[in-house]
């Protein structure tokens, strides 16, 4: 090595780093599908969920929860040599919605993560994006006690966009998470290259 060059004189692969939002309501696995992914340990910022918070938490239909996210979850992953993702998870509950444009600063693309069981709880993050123009993915954690449903029905259910990709994931699976994440980034670079023609042409 000289200076910064490898001995076939190539120089080092400066890896490009993309911010990806992992959003969506309140356990639907956002801290789960980032530790699931992550190269290094996960930052979490975990809560237990106490006695006092239950007339503001909302546990219903996750009643074997027992922590929440608080701030953030942070974690990285490798896709390619050249391609770092870091990726930020949101805090699900609705009283951690002052954080949530502070983490959306500068960030290339989200997934909303979903539940089939309470659908409705993904509206806010959907219109979150929607309104400002984050190209999003929509991933359908699929739990085994929940129902599966075409992802059609599911764009139908959520109102999504045409070109809004839905994809079934395991939240739990370093191998399915990895699959969405692809979709991200590619959804996301269409997103760019479209807008890039849109200003020029
Ligand atoms: N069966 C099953 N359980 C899951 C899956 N994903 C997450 N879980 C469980 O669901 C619970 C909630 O997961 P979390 O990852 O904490 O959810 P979260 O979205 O980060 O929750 P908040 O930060 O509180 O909004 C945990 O007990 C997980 O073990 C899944 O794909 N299948
Ligand atoms: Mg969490």
């Amino acid at each position: 090595m000289i200076f910064g060059r490898t001995e076939r004189g190539k120089p080092p692969v400066e890896p490009v780093t993309l911010k990806i939002l992992v959003a969506g309501g309140f356990g639907v696995g956002k801290t789960t599908l980032v530790g699931a992914v992550s190269e290094i340990r996960p930052l979490r910022t975990e809560e237990v969920l106490t006695e006092a918070g239950r007339p503001v938490d909302d546990i219903s239909g996750v009643e074997g929860k027992h922590t929440t996210t608080v701030a953030m979850d942070f974690g990285r992953i490798t896709l390619r040599e050249d391609l770092v993702l870091y990726l930020f998870g949101t805090p699900g509950q609705d009283r951690f919605w002052f954080l949530w444009d502070e983490l959306a600063t500068g960030a290339l693309g989200a997934v909303v993560l979903a539940d089939t069981r309470r659908l409705e709880d993904c509206f806010a993050a959907v219109d979150y994006f929607e309104r400002r123009s984050i190209p999003f993915v929509m991933g359908v954690n699929c739990f085994e006690e929940a129902a599966r449903y075409p992802v059609e029905d599911v764009r139908r259910a959520l109102d999504l966009d045409d070109d809004v990709p839905v994809v079934l994931c395991d939240a739990r699976d370093r191998e399915s998470v990895k699959e969405v994440l692809i979709d991200v980034v590619r959804h996301a670079m269409a997103h760019a290259a479209e807008r890039r023609e849109t200003v020029s042409g």
